[in-house]
């Protein structure tokens, strides 16, 4: 075969193949095809309907954020004017959080390398403004497993750096159906998402991006 249609043949395998942007930061582009994005939106917006998406705030100031949140699994992340934290139910309607989806929990199992299972989903949804500004995730017990990051709907501008807050960054764009897994020397890499690009996806109803980060929260006894 000559080298060009080597190279043709190969090319469609290579935009699906997973790839390391930095040691322990795995990007898995179109991971979700359009079908199984669909499904998983639709699992999402149903599990908003339980457990309603509710206004973040930070600590301390009570400042709001512009990510508004929900949670699935058995613990979920929170914040508001006393801090951040895990807990089992929803701060708002006081309801346990519902079950982990099916697909999500299958990104988990193929891309993690983690044999436990995830205990955390935090649902964040972006409307055409929202960001989040560069942080660490630092308040899980346990750094030994990865965080899994599913993004659906409009694409964003997701920004990440190194260990330290002044550290370079770099930027990557994630599209709808992309799986990145951040963990190893990575899972407390500096990250934030810098804007998301309004009108590049139909997948939600409205417009807007859903990201979901499944982690691990406590140490295995
Ligand atoms: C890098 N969410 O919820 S996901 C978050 O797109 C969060 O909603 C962003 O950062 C979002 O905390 C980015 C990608 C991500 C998640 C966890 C990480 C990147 C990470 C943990 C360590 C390093
Ligand atoms: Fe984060």
């Amino acid at each position: 075969m000559a080298m060009t249609d080597l190279f043709d043949a190969l090319q469609p395998m290579a935009e699906l193949a997973p790839c390391f942007l930095a040691p322990g930061l795995l990007l898995a582009r179109g991971f979700f095809d359009a079908e199984a994005q669909k499904r998983l939106a639709a699992e999402i917006l149903a599990i908003t309907t339980r457990s309603p998406l509710y206004v973040p705030r930070m600590p301390r100031s009570g400042k709001p954020l512009s990510v508004k949140m929900t949670n699935c699994g058995t613990l979920g992340w929170v914040s508001d004017i006393d801090g951040y934290r895990y807990q089992p139910r929803h701060p708002e309607t006081g309801e346990p959080w519902a079950p982990i989806p099916a697909l999500a929990m299958q990104a988990w199992r193929e891309l993690s390398g983690d044999p436990l299972t995830p205990q955390a989903c935090l649902v964040n949804f972006y409307g055409a403004s929202a960001r989040l500004g560069l942080h660490q995730d630092s308040d899980e017990g346990d750094f030994s497993a990865p965080v899994v990051s599913i993004s659906l709907g409009d694409s964003a501008l997701f920004r990440y750096g190194g260990l330290r807050r002044n550290d370079p960054t770099r930027r990557v764009k994630l599209d709808s159906g992309d799986v990145i897994v951040l963990g190893g020397p990575s899972r407390l890499v500096f990250h934030g998402v810098d804007r998301i690009i309004p009108g590049t996806s139909d997948l939600l109803p409205g417009g807007g991006r859903i990201n979901l980060t499944l982690r691990r929260v406590t140490k295995p006894r």
